[in-house]
């Protein structure tokens, strides 16, 4: 086994980021197969629980409320109507449901207890249940891991100095302490970023820092393309080329050797090739499901074939941590404290948030 390093440099971090391909390809394979089955995928579905209507401005997404996106709105599912979906996941050879809610922060109240139903529910289905659903306190974060949550996903999205070229209405500090609040729990870490915002080769590196330095390491990191989506201060980046999607889960994959590195956002626009060869550089999970959160994802029978023609299996729910234990509220050793966190609001200027923002408003 390689060992696990807390201290990466970001020079160390872009010098294997740059290597020659062939090179990076084997050094990233060779850890890969010391620390996992290369023949096994983590599959998981993505559900929108709460979708659009977000007061936040981050400026690939294409729910929040300030930009004209064509994305239909929803409140908050039923518990029902989640176990439902759940179950289809289930027959669909996923092993974890990740929700997600457009929200900025979770706010104790009716709909973070139905959420914490919901989490109940699919735990009984013996599925590992994800959440995304912003900031999060520790007192939160404890009552989602009681009523038996295994993952929260929270992303770092970018380096924290582009971090502040997308986003002013949420501090990068403020997704940390969010992560640590989800670290003073058994459930584990689920947290990435996106490529193709913009940013240079020397801001993935920071993120990949940023990640890699968190002690323990993310159980699991996303890496998104961005999906360019009209009417988002985003929307004209270019397609993220195969290559950089390549290279960058090549170095997660060698600076996070324990990590499960997910092909996340952007696999509509990848070749069966190219994905191959992400799978190949040490990608060991995807998101399963004909949508992403409210975007295109590939067709599940045309993911299970990939996985045929690829000798890949499916990886079987609670392969790498136990199954956690599901508290009834009506047990729960935890309740609802009403907190008032104070996350951060920076309000930067962001002239092309600004700009979509305006253009929006010609809707209105
Ligand atoms: N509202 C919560 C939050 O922001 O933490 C949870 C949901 S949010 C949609 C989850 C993550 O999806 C974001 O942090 C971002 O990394 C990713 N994401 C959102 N829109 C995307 C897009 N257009 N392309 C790629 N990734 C995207
Ligand atoms: C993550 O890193 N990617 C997923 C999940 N975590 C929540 C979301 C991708 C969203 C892509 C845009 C959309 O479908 O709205
Ligand atoms: Fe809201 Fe999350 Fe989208 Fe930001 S990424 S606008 S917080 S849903």
């Amino acid at each position: 086994m390689s060992e696990i390093r807390h201290n990466w440099t970001k020079e160390q971090i872009l010098e294997i980021y740059n290597k020659p391909m062939m090179e990076l390809l084997y050094e990233a394979a060779t850890i890969h197969r010391l620390h996992h089955d290369p023949n096994v995928v983590q599959v998981s579905t993505l559900l929108s629980i709460k979708t659009g209507g977000c007061s936040e401005d981050c400026g690939y997404c294409p729910q929040a409320a300030r930009y004209h996106t064509n994305i239909e709105g929803n409140d908050l599912m039923t518990v029902n109507q989640v176990k439902a979906q759940a179950l289809r996941a289930k027959e669909t050879g996923s092993s974890r449901v990740c929700m997600g809610a457009a929200w900025r922060n979770v706010k104790d109240g009716e709909e973070f207890d139905q959420v914490l139903e919901m989490v109940r529910t699919i735990n009984k289905l013996d599925m590992e249940v994800c959440c995304t659903l912003g900031m999060v306190t520790e007192n939160q974060a404890k009552r989602l891991a009681e009523a038996g949550l295994y993952a929260y996903n929270h992303n770092l999205d970018s380096s924290e100095e582009y971090y502040k070229e997308v986003i002013s209405t949420r501090g990068y500090q403020d997704r940390l302490d969010t992560i640590d609040n989800v670290r003073k729990t058994n459930v584990t870490v689920c947290s990435g970023g996106i490529i193709g915002m913009g940013e240079n080769v020397e801001d993935r590196a920071g993120m990949l820092v940023a990640l890699s330095t968190l002690s323990p390491q993310p159980e699991s990191t996303p890496i998104n393309a961005l999906v360019a989506v009209e009417g988002t201060p985003l929307e004209d980046e270019k397609p993220v080329e195969i290559w950089d999607m390549i290279r960058m889960v090549a170095t997660t994959r060698i600076v996070m050797p324990e990590t499960q590195v997910r092909l996340s956002a952007g696999r509509t626009q990848m070749s069966r090739e190219g994905q191959a060869m992400c799978f190949f550089a040490g990608a060991n999970s995807i998101f399963a499901g004909d949508k992403l959160l409210t975007t295109p994802n590939p067709d599940v029978n045309e993911d299970m074939k990939m996985f045929e023609l690829l000798g890949m299996n499916p990886q079987k729910p609670f392969t790498k941590k136990v199954q956690p234990q599901t508290v009834e509220a009506s047990e729960s050793e935890y309740q609802a404290l009403g907190e008032k966190p104070r996350w951060t609001r920076p309000e930067h200027k962001i002239e092309r948030n600004e700009a979509a923002k305006e253009q929006a408003k010609a809707f209105k």
